[in-house]
């Protein structure tokens, strides 16, 4: 069967993933990565053992695995061998079948030879082959099924990698029940290079099938969003996408959609772990003997990495051997350990970056060793994390010269042994960790004049320098380790667990910081957040007690307080009744009121413009079709169908779709119960938040809401902000408590807070 060039099907074989009748699995939180986070071994006598293969992920999600009855679903890394669930080290282990077909054509063909170098900038040529891309998609059924086959009701499914990018999508389909995570390790890249893909809509499909994606950095975010843009032309805002129900997923009509988070959690390292294995006296002892087998040097380079095209092994030697040349570095004082694990060895581009690498090494040392010093002590070898972490230690300065990385862990763990606060960091910027651990040495790896002068400075840094760089980035590391990446992702997707009465103690941490802002404005939602909901919208009131929690706030200098609302500002004043120095936002932020007594609505000209033909045009249509009227909204109009017939009402709605969809296609549809609302301005909470951060000049925001539109001011908020969600659901904020009631206590202690820091 030939695919359409554009399809967007992810499934050639048309049977369901999942029997109709299958029974649900147990397990409430299933992961899914290619590999099993465990090694195969078998004894002479035949005897099987399994060997836990100590990664960042198992360490970050073993805990949590443990005590929530989870299971990880990947390939055990034996080929044409069918393995039951087992259990190791208290974690249930899913194995899933690969074939030695299956490894050729979707890990080392379609995975590691065609996604790989697309995704890391096409520094090596991508390969594009519709057999393998076959066998990614009867693959990534497997997995799905298999992960299908056990996760209970409702349960979390967490999917990792470019490997699994359709494995979200034909979970859904076969289990609208679950909640699906999916984590992309390596970059995504911008759309001009990612639109080479001949299969680039069914891949974006299939990433849409999960409810959040993680992106190592803000910019892989952008460039997926971009995509879906640009391929879809679903609309996005800030972190959000709306992805329409297709007819596919079940439940779903039409004009409705789904909210598909897409941001960035950058990944870490278990830092607590690698610093107590450098703390270890055997260990330190080993790197002290590491040096003295090197001889001693007055400086020892490191460069650790898997020997992949995109570290940038090639450049570092290159600079090295350059800067040798020129006698900036002598061979007597500088030697540089190179580690190149072994990596994908059976792919041929990887067999030609290794002969290139250990040429180039080899050539570099019989220019420049002497008999007593080695210039490049090259090993392609793996080694037991105790002997990279004496390698880390035994480092004067580390080099990571990526041409394009994902994160870069080793940046990373070199930090964490470092608890000397000496060492210093030489960074490429095109790996993920540069945004963070903005104290190394920045540089472009391409740039080999740079790149030799930024070595040159990192062997000749000043200890002081080199303590002050080292205690800065070791602070980012041991505060964003793997837990926190692990439970900030998972509490954006999940969120739905009970969330505890009252003031936790991490909220009231936060509390304490955001109350010491220099300026600070608080944001509220009305409906949900100071008020209940209710019945009937014009009832709505706030609770007891809020109007002296937010009048205490307006008491205090440096202190904003806005309300953030979808209501129209008319309606919002009614409800709310605000003291008049509250800052209002309604209607999604197309209204404001601030400081004014009028309300403005700043529609551009060419809006204006839109307004009037939106208005011709249904009223033209309102005037010929009996029972249909038009109301004015503030920045455009709704057709009411209520008082029609079944049949002019669909007639009506349908010819303004045509006529507008025309006219003005640019125009944003809101369909409500017979009611359709045209608006010539797309606005959300995140816009109405940015206007007041800019009016106010506040450097920190508090922003409360319950609603799923409050997520994309939560998507608007910065490191520093605290977002507080009202309720159970999947959110974006960092802070939960369980009613109005709670906001109003959480209003009082920021400003006894604040007035306490006053004194
Ligand atoms: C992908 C993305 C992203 C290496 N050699 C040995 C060894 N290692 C360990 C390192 C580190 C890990 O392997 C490599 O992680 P990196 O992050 O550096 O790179 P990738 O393998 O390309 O990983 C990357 C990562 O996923 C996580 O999301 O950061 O950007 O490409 O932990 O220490 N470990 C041992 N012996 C070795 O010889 N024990």
């Amino acid at each position: 069967m030939t695919l359409p060039a554009e399809s967007t099907r992810s499934q050639i074989d048309p049977s369901p993933v999942v029997p109709a009748d299958a029974p649900a699995g147990t397990y409430v939180l299933v992961v899914v990565s290619n590999r099993l986070p465990v090694d195969y071994e078998e004894a002479e006598d035949g005897s099987v053992n399994w060997r836990t293969s100590p990664g960042g992920l198992v360490t970050a999600l073993e805990p949590l695995m443990r005590s929530s009855h989870g299971a990880w679903v990947g390939w055990p890394g034996v080929a044409d061998r069918d393995f039951e669930p087992f259990e190791n080290d208290g974690i249930s282990l899913v194995p899933v079948r690969l074939n030695e077909a299956d490894i050729e054509d979707y890990y080392e063909g379609f995975s590691n030879d065609t996604l790989w170098p697309l995704y890391h900038d096409v520094i090596a040529p991508p390969s594009f082959h519709r057999e393998t891309w076959e066998a990614y998609i009867a693959v990534n059924r497997r997995f799905a099924a298999a992960a299908a086959a056990v996760a209970a009701p409702g349960a979390t499914v967490w999917v990792h990698d470019y490997q699994l990018q359709l494995v979200p999508r034909m979970l859904r389909e076969a289990r609208p029940d679950l909640v699906i995570g999916f984590f992309n390790h390596i970059p995504f890249p911008p759309y001009g290079i990612f639109a080479q893909l001949p299969w680039r809509k069914q891949i974006l499909h299939g990433l849409l099938g999960a409810d959040v994606i993680g992106f190592q950095r803000l910019a892989d975010a952008g460039n997926f969003s971009q995509a879906v843009r640009r391929l879809y032309g679903y609309p996005t805002r800030g972190v959000v996408i709306d992805v329409p129900i297709g007819e596919t997923d079940q439940g779903g009509q039409n004009g409705e959609s789904r909210r598909v988070i897409a941001k960035h959690f950058p990944i870490s390292i278990d830092s607590a772990g690698y610093e107590e294995l450098a703390r270890r006296p055997d260990i330190q002892a080993r790197a002290r003997q590491i040096r003295e087998d090197l001889g001693n040097p007055k400086t020892l380079m490191l460069g650790v990495d898997r020997l992949d095209y995109t570290k940038g092994i090639g450049h570092r030697i290159k600079a090295f051997g350059e800067l040798l040349a020129d006698g900036r570095l002598s061979v007597e004082d500088v030697t540089l350990v190179q580690v190149a694990s072994p990596s994908r060895e059976r792919v041929s581009t990887y067999m030609a970056l290794r002969d290139e690498i250990e040429l180039a090494v080899g050539r570099l040392n019989g220019d420049f060793s002497t008999i007593s010093h080695t210039a490049i002590s090259y090993h392609h070898h793996s080694y037991p994390r105790e002997e990279m972490v004496a390698m880390y230690l035994a480092a004067d300065v580390m080099l990571v010269t990526a041409l394009r990385d994902g994160m870069n862990l080793v940046a990373k763990e070199y930090v964490a042994a470092r608890f000397d606060f000496d060492g210093v960091l030489v960074l490429s910027e095109f790996a993920g960790a540069a945004d963070e651990l903005k104290q190394a040495i920045l540089i472009n790896p391409h740039d080999i004049d740079g790149t030799k002068d930024a070595i040159v400075r990192a062997v000749e840094m000043p200890k002081r320098e080199r303590t002050r760089r080292m205690r800065s980035l070791r602070r980012k590391v041991a505060e964003n380790d793997v837990a926190a990446w692990s439970d900030s992702f998972l509490r954006a997707l999940t969120g739905g667990a009970a969330v505890p009465a009252g003031i936790s103690d991490d909220l009231d941490l936060a509390l304490q910081s955001i109350a010491g802002a220099e300026n600070l404005l608080i944001a509220l939602d009305f409906d949900g957040t100071l008020a209940p909901h209710v019945d009937h919208p014009e009832d709505a009131r706030a609770i007891a007690g809020n109007r002296e929690a937010v009048q205490a706030l307006l008491d205090l200098p440096g202190v904003r307080v806005a309300l953030v609302s979808g209501r129209a500002l008319v309606s919002l004043q009614h409800v709310a009744q605000p003291q008049s120095s509250v800052l209002l936002t309604g209607s999604h932020g197309i209204e404001v009121q601030l400081d004014t007594p009028e309300i403005e609505l700043n529609l551009l000209s060419s809006e204006l413009e839109q307004l009037d033909t939106l208005t011709r045009v249904l009223e033209s249509i309102s005037g010929s079709i009996a029972g249909t009227t038009i109301e004015r909204k503030p920045a455009g109009l709704a057709l009411h169908t209520r008082l029609a017939t079944e049949e002019d009402g669909e007639r009506a709605e349908r010819q303004a779709r045509e006529q507008l969809g025309d006219q003005l296609p640019g125009l944003t549809i809101r369909e409500g119960k017979n009611v359709l609302e045209f608006s010539v301005r797309s606005s959300t909470k995140g816009d109405a938040l940015e206007k007041l951060r800019n009016y106010t000049g506040a450097d920190r925001v508090f922003y409360a809401g319950d609603d799923v539109t409050d997520e994309d001011a939560f998507g608007a908020l910065h490191d520093d902000d605290l977002g507080l969600k009202i309720g159970q659901g999947a959110t974006l904020a960092g802070y939960r408590v369980r009613s109005p009631h709670e906001v109003t206590q959480v209003l009082v202690r920021i400003a006894a807070l604040r007035a306490g820091q006053a004194h």
